[in-house]
């Protein structure tokens, strides 16, 4: 029998069984493969609802990116064709269309056919781009009944058909181009089978996507049309300014603290990064991060490179300006974000996904090099621009203020259920009972007075918390300062009720709240002050009809045992006229609550039964905020006048 060394001929015949058999087991191995796509489409696309239908073109649609990235393309045509087709045409250079020598086939079979191999081929660095899978054309040409490709290269038209993943059409010529004629067209039909619960495209789903991805690559021109409805739709996405028009499309309405984005583009160690920012009067920011044009939603470390640089450049600035002096707290991430607009984008060779969703850039030195890349330009944007920079340092340190004024809030409301005594403020002497219904809360001016309260008060249903007015003195004062006051805190956490958004009556401890301060001007000021307090923090206590002011009397007259209180200097004249000649009777000015002991103050202003509280009536809520905004003002003669006669908006009751 001849061998293979004596019979040349039989060398070539079992070189070539050789070779078809590799052949059979490479399409074999393609054919399996395109086969677990269909059957575990979601391992390959997230999902086959309308999301995973929607994933189908940003894959065809990276492709083109990819093309651009690379230099060969600049603009993407995506069509909706009436029957829900999808056509995505690039000007790049058009799919190769040679014979491989490992395959034997046309490389543009081989990228619709073969999983991954979009990444594999064209170096490592090649497909920058890529969707959340990454897994490119074939998975597809695997979901979709039809998949049509034609590309123009080197004059010629070239096409192949493919159906549910399998050629069906070989790779041919079907005419002829201009010579530098070039790009890839993909037409594709999603497979009802796979997208049960849906094959229609959401124009907004779709416009979205490609308008960012416009702001994304700057430069690249990306139109979106839609053939399916009468009045077919056709829109064009082409920013010279990348993602310095997205931030200033997302900040559209918006008022700005300066009107140019500013704008850092910059490599280092082959990671591109490119970053467009603007303040707005907003209190939110907007920060959105991409790498290699997805959408980083869990951010990583060129998110965290961006928010550390941000706010070191900013306090550094701050400090070396004067703004922020020795003793200032330095400004928090937070703050130097608030009313941020910004996008941080960069492009990596080989950026590693993590977290929950492998949307959170994991690369170590996207940290460094977006830190690094911005604090050079920031920086000297800040040095060239001071007036810009002043701006924006001075938004940071107004969010400061109002960051520590929601940490005090955020305190006062943690203690709400204050019910338990160790939550409660160490001043308040608190009532036993625990029925709001029947419970008062006596906000006494002074110490002294508050101690005769304590003393005098009826234990089941008074509760006495003593302020000391000069601490109080929170006309104009910012919120954050208001909050930052003690004796405020205090009343709030005595009251129960929460502060701010979540202040909430019906958990007020208390269904009455008195004021009981002197009778004189400065008690009338600062009854002004409480009374301003509750107008703009405990507004809801107002209409329900819980605060109260209390009646101590001006004078106490007495003529041998019996002791009478009067109110006025008008009541004074009529009481001494009527009265008869002797004894001579004694009469005692009250100049505060401090000067009466506990048993004149319970007998006078405390008890019940004898008292006369003035409810606090805001019934006509405009008006009454005119006054409170007149006592708020800088115009100090209105003010006094209002205190003067301070009596004009609450109304006697229980009298
Ligand atoms: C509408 C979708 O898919 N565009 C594409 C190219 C260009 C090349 C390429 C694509 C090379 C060997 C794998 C051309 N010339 N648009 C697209 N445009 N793929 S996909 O190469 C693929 C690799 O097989 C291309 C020189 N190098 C690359």
């Amino acid at each position: 029998m001849a061998t293979s060394e004596e019979n040349p001929n039989l060398e070539e015949l079992e070189e070539q069984i050789e070779e078809v058999k590799e052949y059979d087991a490479s399409q074999i191995q393609v054919l399996e493969g395109l086969e677990a796509v269909r059957k575990r489409p979601g391992m390959y696309i997230g999902s086959t609802s309308s999301q995973g239908l929607h994933h189908l073109v940003w894959e065809i649609i990276d492709n083109g990116i990819d093309e651009a990235l690379a230099g060969f393309a600049d603009e993407i045509n995506v069509t909706v064709e009436a029957d829900n087709s999808i056509t995505v045409i690039d000007n790049g250079r058009g799919i190769p269309v040679d014979i491989q020598a490992k395959t034997g086939r046309p490389a543009l079979e081989t990228v619709f056919t073969v999983l991954h191999a979009g990444g594999k081929f064209g170096g490592g660095g090649y497909k920058v781009s890529g969707g959340l899978h990454g897994v490119g054309a074939s998975v597809v040409n695997a979901l979709s009944t039809e998949l049509d490709v034609e590309v123009r290269r080197e004059g010629k038209i070239y096409a192949m058909d493919f159906k549910l993943g399998k050629v069906a059409h070989e790779m041919h010529v079907i005419g002829e181009c201009g010579e530098f004629e070039h790009g890839t067209k993909v037409h594709f039909v999603p497979d009802s089978d796979i997208f049960t619960e849906t094959t229609i495209y959401d124009m907004k789903v779709l416009t979205t996507r490609i308008r960012e991805l416009a702001f994304l690559n700057k430069g690249l021109k990306l139109t979106i049309e839609d053939k399916r409805s009468e009045d077919d739709t056709y829109t064009e996405f082409h920013y010279a300014g990348g993602i310095r028009h997205y931030v200033e499309f997302l900040n559209k309405g918006k008022e700005v603290l300066f009107e140019e984005p500013i704008y850092v583009e910059g490599e280092q160690k082959g990671i591109a990064v490119e970053v467009a920012l603007q303040y707005t009067n907003d209190f939110s920011s907007q920060l959105k991060t991409f790498t290699n044009n997805i959408h980083t939603y869990e951010g990583g470390t060129h998110e965290a490179g961006f928010k550390t640089a941000l706010t070191r450049v900013i306090n550094d600035y701050a400090r070396k300006s004067g703004i922020l002096k020795e003793n200032d707290a330095n400004l928090s991430g937070e703050d130097v974000r608030e009313g941020l607009t910004a996008i941080v984008s960069i492009k990596h060779p080989n950026p590693q996904f993590e977290g929950q969703t492998k949307t959170k850039l994991g690369n170590s030195d996207a940290r460094t090099a977006t830190d690094k890349l911005f604090t050079e330009t920031f920086t000297k944007f800040m040095m060239e621009n001071p007036t810009v920079a002043k701006k924006i340092v001075e938004k940071g340190v107004v969010a400061a203020k109002a960051r520590m004024a929601a940490k005090r809030a955020r305190e006062v409301t943690r203690k709400k259920n204050g019910l338990e005594i160790s939550n409660l403020p160490g001043k308040l002497a608190n009532n036993t009972s625990k029925d709001p219904e029947i419970s008062e809360l006596f906000i006494v001016e002074g110490d002294s007075a508050g101690g005769s309260a304590k003393q005098g008060r009826s234990r089941l249903t008074q509760a006495i918390l003593p302020i000391r007015g000069k601490i109080l003195n929170v006309e104009k004062a910012s919120l954050d300062r208001i909050l930052a006051n003690e004796e405020i805190r205090s009343l709030f956490t005595a009251l129960g009720t929460g502060f701010g958004d979540e202040f909430d009556v019906s958990k007020a401890n208390y269904h009455k709240l008195i004021i009981m301060t002197d009778a004189d001007v400065d008690g009338a000021h600062i009854r002004t002050l409480l009374l301003t307090l509750f107008y703009r923090f405990m507004r809801p206590m107002i209409d329900a009809g819980y605060v109260y002011i209390a009646q101590p009397p001006l004078y106490q007259v007495r003529q041998g045992k019996v002791i009478r209180y009067i109110d006025t200097d008008e009541e004074l004249e009529e009481y001494l006229g009527q009265l008869t000649p002797s004894p001579k009777p004694v009469i005692q000015r009250y100049k505060g609550l401090g000067e009466m002991d506990a048993e004149q103050l319970w007998e006078t202003t405390m008890d019940p039964d004898k008292r006369r509280l003035l409810r606090v009536e805001l019934s006509d809520a405009e008006e009454a905020n005119a006054i409170f905004e007149m006592l708020m003002g800088d115009h100090v003669g209105p003010r006094r006048q209002f205190i003067e006669d301070n009596a004009t908006f609450v109304e006697n009751l229980d009298a």
